[in-house]
């Protein structure tokens, strides 16, 4: 237990600040193992706070303080208060602004939690959100207090020749004693978690942006000397950023400078800090023959997002951290819009949706379930979650699909002329695009404060001779005691048989190419469709259209009918996810009455359809090829059994490869030839197919299957080409498996990234010897329990994404999962948090694997100097 039991933040406590921060002037003197701090705050009593007189209470944690001067007097020891989290001054002038100057020190190098000021590699840089920047100096660390930031840096030459912070640089000189100093100001007021400092030898490559209304941008990229030949790409997708935003949301970059800079030790993706943005290495570097097709996907992703924040985020920020998906969910919206602008929409909403339902799921169906806008937490870092993000996002999609594309623009211009400036909640959000839109969304709202994923359950009467369907849909939310009734967008289309779309209609509902949008707002609502000339083939949720699972029946013939004509691209995709996914099931049946296994033929035939068929979108064909992740099958089983769940999927995946072998290696060559390395869209196709094609055919474990993998391995012009070579070999029981993975060290040995491949390859193994390898990586040098990308590509890549070795029955994937948990504990919360949550979902399995994972838990729980972030987790999923 931690030595005080953790206090709970409620939402509902919420008060205005009762002081506010006008300037900040803030002076640091920097080394690895030293910097020492002087702010100088002007601060004036909150017009708006009611109260008078209450004593200042400034945040400060981990810190050393030397002094402090209130209006330029220094205060002595009896005139403030401090403990191991504040700073108290009961005494403060109430009715003029007075200036504080607080003089402390840090040492960044002992700072292995990687928030506030830390050293990645030889660099010193920051991470403030959420509550980092009470690390660095004594503060009122909320982001509704707004500030003007000045920062000035002394370091010494030699070893931090670069020194940056946000805004523009506006002063600089040369120190005797071969230091030198620099002076950023950042015009744009702030809260504090935007704050950021990077001090290092640092490269940088430059470009420029012209905006729409003809400034001139100045952008660069930082990086450590080695990877300077990796960030074209990461520049090209910053131009792409700011562009996209202008286009399509009217919104313009503000500061005449843009600056990235990549670190190899950071907790998260990414950090939108204004101006100067820091970066997980892996969102940023990336060479064709480095990064995977995904990868660079991935960095365009992430870029984008951190470049949007400037407008929602930074412009107009969140009042408290409850309404953290105010900034992540409207900002993931938007990448993903940016992104499926990019690269093909279709593809893109299945990834998405796929990493939903798995994951997001999941957490919301488990004992950390929480409303996008949680009210209460004991560590605010632990709700950077799933939820927040991805729900967040999906509930941002639900009001454009309500508003229409149109309205739900002019609600967002609409929010951007309101709240500039502002540190605001989601209330306001959702009150522009109502007031925008004269669209009603009172009930709509709830989604903010429901936790749960609603299950919409779907029944159909056809009605010969009235031409009617009638349609009833009811909605539940399993878990969630007294769930709200929501309002629920529901796209729906119908089919007739020879595969055109009927032209029905529904009183009050507007149809679009024959699509109709129900909104289902009562626990159970009927819909008549009129003028439906025969029994229809529904096509339901079009498009994702809301975050719930459907309950529906649909005989495995209309799921293949879909598969093959549906015009929705996500729900022909679905049906075929369906279709396999169902036919999986019944072999678990099959498999748990001992019985043999086939397949039907309906699955092979679907699959030979589209594998004969031509499209220009190869990746979107690629998806239509693969099966349900296990996770996902996971998700849909009352309790989960790993093992059946593998072998069965193993089998369709192997049954297919052996009827189908030979279109899938035709498919499999005719995209391999022409294998040239390019970057575009049609060339990342042709790879992500024959990559699949790869993967079946590897099933077979021939000494053909197992010379083409090695042929693609050793001949590999890009990453992709070569992990994915490398996966199939260590998925099978190709006879070069020891030697590839040796020689793939070799060749990468000095890329972090790639070794992180490396690492996770194997941990997500499903060959019977992982658990050993898993155990010998762990002691292998390049294994740095103070790297979290390395945590997460080896402890990470086993206990989230290798179901059957972490579950092993004996216990032991989650008793090593619970030592490394237990081990970053005290190095780094963060990380050691997000561990965590492999455990959490113990309720979903069989009564051993039950115990097996509370006593882990509850091992974790007894931890000496259990943090607040470790506790929090471990706690509630045993509550
Ligand atoms: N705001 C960051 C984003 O873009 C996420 C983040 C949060 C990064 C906390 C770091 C951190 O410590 O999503």
């Amino acid at each position: 237990m931690p030595e005080a039991k953790p206090q709970t933040i409620y939402l509902k406590n919420y008060h205005e600040p009762e002081y506010l921060i006008e300037t900040v002037d803030l002076n640091f003197i920097l080394e690895a193992e030293y910097a020492r701090v002087v702010s100088r705050l002007t601060i004036t009593h909150n017009p708006d706070n009611k109260a008078r007189n209450a004593a200042l209470v400034l945040l400060g944690e981990e810190l050393t303080l030397i002094s402090i001067a209130l209006n330029g007097v220094t205060l002595t020891t009896s005139q403030y208060k401090l403990n191991d989290e504040s700073l108290t001054i009961a005494d403060v002038p109430q009715n003029t602004t007075f200036t504080l100057a607080i003089e402390n020190t840090i040492n960044p190098k002992a700072n292995s939690a990687l928030e506030g000021l830390f050293v990645s590699n030889d660099m010193l840089c920051t991470q403030c959100e959420a509550q980092g920047f009470r690390k660095i100096t004594y503060f009122l660390d909320r982001p509704d207090v707004m500030a003007r930031f000045t920062t000035t840096l002394i370091a010494d030459k030699t070893l931090y020749p670069v020194l940056l912070s946000n805004g523009n640089k506006v002063a600089q000189g040369e120190l005797i004693d071969n230091r030198h100093w620099v002076t950023w100001e950042d015009p744009f007021k702030k809260p504090c978690y935007l704050f950021a400092l990077v001090a290092g030898q640092l490269e940088c490559i430059e470009d420029h942006f012209t905006t729409m209304s003809g400034r001139d941008i100045t952008l660069k990229i930082f990086v450590e000397a080695h990877d300077i030949d990796k960030c074209a790409h990461a520049m090209q997708s910053l131009k792409n950023s700011m562009r996209w935003d202008e286009v399509t949301y009217g919104r313009e970059y503000d500061l005449d400078l843009y600056m990235i800079v990549a670190v190899g030790h950071f907790n998260m993706g990414a950090m939108e800090n204004k101006g100067l943005n820091v970066f997980n290495t892996k969102f940023v570097l990336a060479r064709p023959d480095t990064a995977t097709d995904m990868d660079y996907e991935h960095i365009e992703g992430v870029i984008g997002h951190e470049y949007f924040h400037n407008w929602t985020g930074n412009r107009i920020t969140c009042r408290d951290w409850f309404q953290l998906s105010l900034k992540e969910g409207f900002t993931v919206f938007r990448d993903q819009e940016f992104t499926a602008d990019q690269t093909s929409k279709a593809v893109k909403r299945i990834d998405d949706v796929n990493a939903l339902r798995t994951r997001q799921f999941a957490e919301d169906a488990g004992p950390l379930a929480h409303p996008i806008r949680p009210e209460a937490y004991i560590e605010i870092n632990n709700f950077y979650t799933l939820t927040v993000y991805e729900k967040g996002a999906e509930v941002v999609r639900m009001i454009r699909t309500l508003l229409g594309t149109e309205n739900f623009h002019k609600g967002a211009d609409l929010y951007f002329q309101r709240h500039d400036g502002q540190a605001v909640t989601c209330e306001h959000f959702v009150q522009a695009m109502e007031d925008a839109s004269n669209k009603d969304l009172s009930q709509f709202r709830r989604w903010y404060s429901q936790a749960g994923t609603p299950v919409v359950k779907v029944e159909q009467t056809y009605d010969a001779a009235k031409q009617s369907l009638t349609l009833t849909l009811s909605q539940s939310i399993p878990g969630q005691k007294n769930a709200a009734v929501l309002h629920i967008p529901v796209k729906v289309a119908l089919f007739s048989e020879d595969g055109t779309i009927m032209d029905a209609s529904v009183v009050d509902t507007v149809a679009i190419n024959n699509e109709l949008t129900l909104e289902l707002r009562e626990q159970t609502q009927d819909f008549i469709f009129e003028n439906v000339p025969g029994t229809p083939i529904l096509s339901i949720l079009r498009g994702f259209s809301a975050p719930v699972k459907l309950q529906m029946s649909q005989p495995l013939t209309e799921l293949a009918f879909l598969l093959r004509h549906d015009n929705d691209s996500f729900n022909r995709w679905e049906a075929g996810q369906k279709l396999t996914a169902s036919i999986i099931f019944e072999l678990i049946d099959t498999i748990k009455q001992g019985k043999s296994l086939s397949i039907p033929e309906i699955l092979i035939d679907s699959f030979k359809a589209i594998l004969e068929q031509t499209s220009p979108d190869l990746s979107y064909l690629a998806c239509l090829l693969s099966l349900p992740a296990e996770n996902y099958l996971a998700e849909q089983m009352p309790v989960v059994d790993v093992e059946a769940i593998h072998h069965a999927r193993q089998f369709v995946k192997r049954s297919l490869a052996a009827h189908l072998t030979e279109q899938i290696s035709a498919l499999y060559l005719q995209n391999h030839q022409q294998e040239t390395g390019e970057l575009n869209s049609a060339a990342i196709g042709k790879r992500r197919i024959k990559n699949l094609c790869l993967d079946y055919l590897s099933q077979l474990n021939t000494d053909d299957s197992h010379q083409l993998a090695h042929n693609q391995f050793a001949n590999a012009k890009t990453m992709t080409d070569q992990i994915a070579a490398l996966g199939s070999i260590v998925n099978s029981e190709n006879p070069e498996k020891q030697a590839c993975l040796q020689q793939f060290y070799q060749q990468w040995q000095d890329e972090a990234l790639v070794i992180d491949k490396w690492f996770s390859i194997q941990a997500s193994s499903t060959q019977p010897d992982t658990f050993t390898v898993v155990q010998s990586l762990l002691r292998h040098s390049a294994f740095d329990l103070k790297n979290p990308n390395r945590v997460r590509s080896l402890v990470g890549a086993f206990s989230q994404a290798n179901p059957v070795h972490y579950h092993a029955k004996n216990g032991q994937g989650y008793q090593f999962l619970a030592d490394q948990v237990i081990a970053l504990n005290s190095l780094n919360p963060q990380v050691a948090s997000r561990m965590v949550s492999a455990l959490t979902q113990w309720r979903r399995f069989d009564k051993q694997r039950q115990d097996l994972m509370k006593q882990q838990l509850e091992r974790i729980i007894n931890t000496d100097n259990i943090s607040k972030d470790v506790f929090e987790i471990a706690s509630k999923s045993l509550a």
